[in-house]
């Protein structure tokens, strides 16, 4: 049977670690790193995954505030209340939860948070910096994924692997960090060789390149994509996909990409739904809110 990669678990790890270091910072008379979570509209997982992040915030010492609005919000409304939150000196972090309601240009709405806020790493110069293998903010999901690998201790150098959706929030910064030198400037390279396979990749040919895989890693929202057939023995499977499905009795239920215990019974190591890429991802959005106030701190003291 495969590792259980605990999500949950390493989570609070992290956390953990975090909750130190902003201790140490308050204690050294510096404000606390702050979060505003701006949410549009009524979708209740939403609802959920924000209650998480400030639920975490509170945690490790965040100051953190959730901005909601109904869903009949313009899109000028909703820049001009970002534009206020960038100019405000008191936060570091803001994030817009996504998605928006359709009448939004999301891409829009997230090029108005100040790069240098954006702790979600959509920012164009933040995803252009991660392109470039220069330090900077990004987004969570990615992290989360990175992190795991490592801490976990999956060798990725010249290993093969394959991350199944091309999302430029989810997959396209997965296989971003997976392919990159590690030894260039931002530290964040795993020089894994990475195939990117996405909804017309032809299923033959999907499966044959996960079973080529040293590493799969699935963020797709499509429940049972990754069958037992497609892994190699020993392979690590990373479910980022979360889908919630409503069974007879009405009980909802998160399932992610994979079909999770037959792929076990092959895989070396395995991420479970819930309890995986979820959880971290919601510490490592924490771990980017110190981050952005430490770069906020430098900022101002080059000034003064
Ligand atoms: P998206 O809809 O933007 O992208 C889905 C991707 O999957 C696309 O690139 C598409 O080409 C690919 N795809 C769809 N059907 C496919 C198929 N049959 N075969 C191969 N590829 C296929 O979604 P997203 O924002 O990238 O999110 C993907 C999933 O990850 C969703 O389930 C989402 O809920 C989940 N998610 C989880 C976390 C987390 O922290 N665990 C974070 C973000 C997103
Ligand atoms: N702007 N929008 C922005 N940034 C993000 O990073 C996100 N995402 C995705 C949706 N929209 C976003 C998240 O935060 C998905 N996501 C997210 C956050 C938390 C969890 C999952 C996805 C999470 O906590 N998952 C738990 C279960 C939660 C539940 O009960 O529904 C888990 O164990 O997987």
């Amino acid at each position: 049977m495969a590792q259980i990669l605990d999500g949950k678990k390493l989570a609070k790890e992290i956390k953990d670690e975090l909750k130190i270091a902003i201790h140490q910072w308050v204690q050294g008379g510096l404000r606390a790193p702050s979060l505003r979570c701006i949410i549009v509209g009524e979708d209740p997982a939403s609802h959920t995954y924000v209650k998480n992040k400030i639920q975490a915030a509170i945690d490790v010492g965040i100051a953190a505030e959730t901005i909601k609005y109904n869903a009949n919000l313009t899109e000028k409304e909703l820049i001009a209340a970002i534009d206020a939150l960038n100019k405000d000196s008191e936060v570091d972090g803001i994030l817009v939860q996504l998605p928006l309601p359709s009448v939004m240009d999301e891409r829009k709405v997230c090029n108005a948070v100040a790069p240098e806020k954006d702790v979600d790493g959509f920012h164009i110069i933040n995803v252009g910096q991660l392109a470039l293998d220069m330090p900077t903010l990004v987004p969570a999901t990615a992290l989360a994924v990175i992190e795991m690998l490592k801490r976990f201790k999956i060798e990725t150098f010249g290993r093969n692997a394959v991350v199944v959706g091309r999302s430029k929030n989810v997959g396209m910064p997965i296989a971003m960090m997976l392919h990159s030198d590690k030894s260039h400037s931002s530290g964040l390279g795993m020089d894994a060789t990475v195939t990117i396979c996405h909804r017309y990749t032809p299923k033959k040919e999907l499966d044959s390149y996960c079973r080529n895989a040293d590493i799969v890693i699935s963020a797709t929202g499509v429940p049972n994509l990754i069958q037992a057939n497609m892994v190699k023995p020993g392979a690590t499977v990373i479910d980022v996909g979360i889908t919630r499905i409503t069974n007879e009795q009405g009980k909802t239920k998160l399932v992610g990409d994979v079909d999770y215990d037959e792929v076990s019974k092959i895989a070396g190591a395995i991420t479970p739904v819930p309890g995986g890429v979820g959880p971290m991802t919601v510490a490592m959005l924490m771990r980017n809110t110190f981050q952005a106030a430490k770069m906020l701190r430098d900022k101002e003291s080059l000034l003064q």
